[in-house]
């Protein structure tokens, strides 16, 4: 089941069964026994983002002082980010309708309280490939509005297991987290011991950055 939230912005409730849930759940883990969560950075200001972060796949999103990027090796431990999650990369093949594999996966970690401003996915060379999310742990309220800042928005609750995809016409919607609804996922925190806070959330999304060749 899908429901087009507008054109190109696609939300699959309930994507994910509990078993591909916990499966996908693991890979975070291996992950982030890699590579560690960091805290970004904003541009400029280093002002500490609320939302602290993860990357598998031959590029990673970092941002810092020096701005946003894409890069292959971790901010800190200077090590190649670990490979895509194999779960979430069958979603691609299954919902993205792109013609190559994702390059990262960003995984954002909210604790309860946490919120990400209005912004757009700009950073990629590549917008015809869409972004593909991914939700586990406490429900969301995921808002998107219109390819200007100041255009309406609405809203959508994200639960563990939906899928996402921004593509087409929304690539570049304006969007955010306003609020993680801090019911407790057993399943998630069972399965992320020390890396989620209770009633924390995990996002993952999937991006192209540079535009394959022959596409
Ligand atoms: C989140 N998601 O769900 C934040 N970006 O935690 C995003 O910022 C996002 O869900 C691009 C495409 C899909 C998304
Ligand atoms: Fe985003």
């Amino acid at each position: 089941m899908s429901v087009a939230l507008r054109p190109g912005l696609i939300h699959y409730p309930g994507f994910l069964d509990g078993e591909a849930r916990s499966r996908l759940a693991g890979e975070v883990a291996d992950i982030l026994a890699e590579a560690p969560p960091f805290t970004p950075r904003m541009p400029r200001t280093g002002k500490p983002f609320s939302v602290r972060m993860g990357n598998a796949g031959p590029l990673g999103w970092v941002s810092d002082e020096r701005g946003y990027r894409y890069q292959p090796h971790h901010p800190e431990t200077g090590q190649p980010w670990p490979p895509l999650p194999a779960t979430a990369l069958a979603v691609w093949e299954a919902i993205a309708a792109y013609p190559a594999p994702p390059e990262a996966c960003l995984v954002n970690l909210y604790g309860p309280g946490t919120r990400m401003g209005l912004h757009q996915d700009r950073d990629e060379d590549e917008f015809d490939a869409p972004v593909l999310s991914l939700s586990l742990g406490a429900p969301a309220l995921f808002r998107y509005g219109g390819l200007a800042r100041s255009d309406p928005t609405r809203s959508v609750r994200l639960m563990p297991g939906d899928a996402l995809v921004i593509g087409g016409p929304s690539r570049l919607v304006f969007h955010g987290i306003d609020r993680i609804y801090a019911e407790p996922d057993l399943l998630a925190e069972d399965l992320l011991p020390g890396l989620l806070p209770p009633g924390g959330r995990i996002n993952l999304t999937l991006r192209r950055v540079s535009r394959p060749q022959g596409v």
